[in-house]
């Protein structure tokens, strides 16, 4: 077999260094699968992989789904390596599309880190990317691509670099993920159309009947109130969660006695972990691929894109369930450690999640930023998601095979408790302080930092041998998992000289966190949030070291630029059509981060009810995005019995009408949309209407009032994601009753 490797290297190595030479690519589109170059070759220092990116079916819930895969797994294969390696690995596309690979944690030279175009040239479809550096650190790492969603689709994998002779110890690589059957595009264009299908699915809808059942309704209403749609602690709806691939994984090689360090890498794209053990405690050992002094905990949360070492024992000839719980609790993926009578972990009970809303219904102001109430919040060490904790605050419903618990001390991991074994000072020379202010917008799905998407922003210039410190306060009410390429920063806390290095921090609604790192690399660097559809509705800045030499990756770093900020700026379309009894109307709605175009119609089913359409467009203004100045123009012909008279006495009489107008809209109190416009008629027009009042989980209800005398009212019951049954009753086409279609 080696000999075999060893001729195939042989053979291909001239042809491989030619290529490198050329262009640092190579046409590997028309190449069979049989000429795949092997996975894994080790000579002398140098560790030599071959990664083939490719499409790839996957079945986990009774569907064949389309996915992604490198060398046809998913998980991608662990890449290993021993502190001192020389990487090279080449990555080799065989998709249609184009793709990247970011070497998640790890110290390297920038033209390596794997950002289309900020940093690496993207690969190309049937094109091979050749990545050198050498590997400075030790611990658990991994890799996954940076364009598109690409990641969703499966394109992550395993790195793990052990100490150059490093006693061999039980160890077991767990790396975690999200699942979802839809394509990752219709999730992130979901999310921005405020559907609240995921919540449906999830069963966290809720709605006022949900509400005057659990005995909230004035929490209900106080919510709308406050202008807050329903709000879990994750927006997507997964159909599985995986460990190495599996939504139930086995481990049956260990024994009774054994001590096994599991190396634990959240790669999902928007899920956070609670991990539990069945066994004994959870020993946390290590951090971000970064040690830290051990410490004994009964339950910790792993924030999407960290890493954490954590050893655990096998206390019996027995299978010992390692659960992982999705944040949301909807669902959960486990490991079996051991082999024999299975030992189940308790299962995580599912969120209050009216005691949420009314915790949040007091934090929040009216004017939509969060009321601290003083509290200094920061390092996880107060959870504000614990009012929604049943196993802590007691009063848990049984449910069928689960036994009430009773409230017990639960020892949960915080940032606090990590400390590094050796001191991490840096030099010890003034600080550049930035602050950043994390922001969104939920019902837009607007993520940004002080209010600004990447592509709204100017790169962050900083120095070579400076400091860096950023305060990072976290204004929304969802957690963010902030990472930055390229570096190790200290987290401040508390553990003053031994304060842990980190490449992720994990920040909580209303917590503030302090990290600071030495400026000693060059080039551009991503700082994100790694939630997937956060980053790429452009929450992110980029620091970048002044004076950088060019990077040869990024042969023209304006149009570079260009692509990178086209991620946020992308227009998400939506529609909705009804079809009735009486007739149609609907809209179709083309929006991105400011600005909305928007074409609403009414077609009457007799030829007397006529038709009329109206369209804005127009931008959202401030970070609540409440108000929406618009400029617009109407439509409409109907045969009018006479004149008709608005309330303010202007008469219409024209049976065919067009004009222009301008108007502002303005969200109210109970998302009551206040909409004034004046037209070029003359005529001033006043409505309020509020769409998708969610009475029970599935019953939807809408309204419109305006100054014209029109008025409307419906009901909508929703069945699946895109189909609806409806009825409505409308001033000028009277009752219908039929279906709407959503996209
Ligand atoms: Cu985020």
């Amino acid at each position: 077999m080696k000999i075999l490797f060893f001729l195939m290297f042989s053979l291909l190595f001239p042809l491989v260094s030619l290529c490198q030479q050329e262009s640092m690519s190579m046409d590997m589109g028309d190449s069979p699968k049989g000429d795949r170059l092997p996975f894994y070759q080790k000579i002398g220092g140098r560790a030599i992989y071959h990664l083939y990116i490719g499409d790839t079916s996957v079945n986990y819930s009774a569907k064949n789904r389309p996915a992604l895969a490198i060398n046809g797994t998913i998980p991608a294969p662990t890449l290993y390596f021993t502190e001192g390696d020389t990487a090279e690995i080449y990555v080799h596309n065989t998709m249609m599309m184009e793709t990247s690979i970011h070497w998640h944690g790890l110290i390297l030279p920038n033209r390596y880190d794997g950002v289309s175009y900020l940093t690496t040239t993207p690969i190309k479809m049937g094109e091979t990317h050749y990545y050198t550096f050498p590997i400075v650190q030790n611990g658990t790492y991994w890799y996954h691509s940076h364009s598109m969603m690409q990641q969703q689709s499966g394109l992550y994998g395993a790195i793990i670099i052990h100490k150059r002779n490093e006693p061999p110890v039980k160890e077991y690589t767990l790396l975690l993920s999200d699942w979802t059957d839809e394509n990752p595009d219709q999730v992130d264009r979901s999310l921005h159309n405020a559907t609240d299908w995921y919540g449906i699915r999830k069963g966290s809808t809720q709605s006022y009947a949900e509400a005057i059942r659990a005995g909230h309704f004035k929490t209900k209403l106080t919510n709308e109130w406050k202008r807050m749609t329903a709000m879990d602690v994750s927006d997507v709806y997964y159909d599985r969660f995986l460990s190495n691939g599996k939504p139930e994984n086995e481990a049956p090689q260990f024994k009774a006695g054994d001590k096994v360090k599991l190396r634990i890498i959240n790669g999902s794209s928007s899920t956070y972990f609670w991990l539990k053990y069945a066994g004994s405690k959870l020993t946390v050992i290590a951090n971000d691929g970064k040690d830290v002094e051990p410490v004994d905990v009964d339950r910790m949360i792993v924030g999407v894109s960290e890493t954490y070492d954590v050893v655990v024992t096998i206390p019996d000839n027995k299978s010992y369930e390692f659960l992982a719980t999705a944040e949301d609790r909807t669902k959960s993926t486990s490991l079996w450690l051991g082999t024999g009578k299975k030992v189940k972990s308790e299962p995580m009970p599912r969120l209050k999640y009216f005691e949420g809303m009314k915790m949040m219904n007091d934090m929040m102001k009216m004017d939509g930023s969060m009321n601290d109430m003083g509290m200094k919040m920061s390092l996880q060490q107060m959870d504000m998601n614990t009012v929604m904790y049943p196993e802590i605050t007691g009063d848990v419903k049984p449910v069928k095979d689960t036994i009430i618990q009773t409230p017990k001390e639960i020892i949960t991991l915080n940032y606090a408790m990590l400390r590094s074994p050796v001191k991490t000072t840096l030099p010890n020379i003034p600080a550049k302080v930035l602050h950043f202010n994390l922001s969104g917008n939920m019902n837009r799905y607007v993520w940004t930092i002080d209010n600004k998407t990447v592509s709204e922003t100017d790169k962050i210039l900083i120095k070579k041998g400076e400091n860096v410190r950023i305060i990072l306060y976290n204004g929304t009410m969802m957690r963010h998992p902030m990472h930055l390429h390229g570096h190790f920063f200290r987290l401040l806390n508390g553990q003053g000289d031994y304060s842990p290095l980190k490449s992720v921090v994990d920040i909580m609604p209303m917590e503030t966190d302090t990290l600071e790192f030495a400026a000693t690399e060059s080039g551009d660097w991503f700082f994100h949030c790694h939630i997937l559809y956060h980053m790429m509705s452009g929450m992110g800045r980029i620091f970048s070291y002044e004076n950088s030499p060019a990077n040869p990756e990024v042969p023209d770093p304006q149009a570079a630029m260009k692509k990178i900020y086209a991620d946020d700026r992308k227009i998400h379309m939506a529609a909705k059509v009804g079809l009735e009894s009486n007739g149609s109307d609907g809209e179709v709605m083309f929006a991105n981060t400011r600005y909305q175009l928007q074409t609403e119609w009414r077609i009457g089913l007799n030829n007397k009810d006529g038709y009329e359409s109206e369209s804005h467009l127009g931008r959202y203004v401030g970070q609540m995005q409440w108000w929406f100045p618009y400029v617009g123009w109407d439509f409409r012909y109907r045969k009018m019995d006479g004149p008709e008279k608005d309330i303010f006495g202007h008469i219409s009489d024209k049976d065919n009408r067009k004009v222009f107008c301008i108007g502002v809209e303005y969200t109210l109190p109970l998302l009551v949309k206040a909409d004034a416009r004046f037209d070029s008629d003359g005529k001033l027009r006043f409505q309020l209407m509020r769409e998708d009042v969610p009475l029970s989980k599935r019953l939807r209800f809408n309204f419109m009032v305006n100054t014209d005398r029109e008025y409307m009212a419906g009901l909508r019951y929703v069945v699946t994601k895109y189909f609806s049954v409806s009825s409505h009753y409308d001033s000028d086409m009277g009752l219908g009753a039929g279906v709407t279609l959503t996209y």
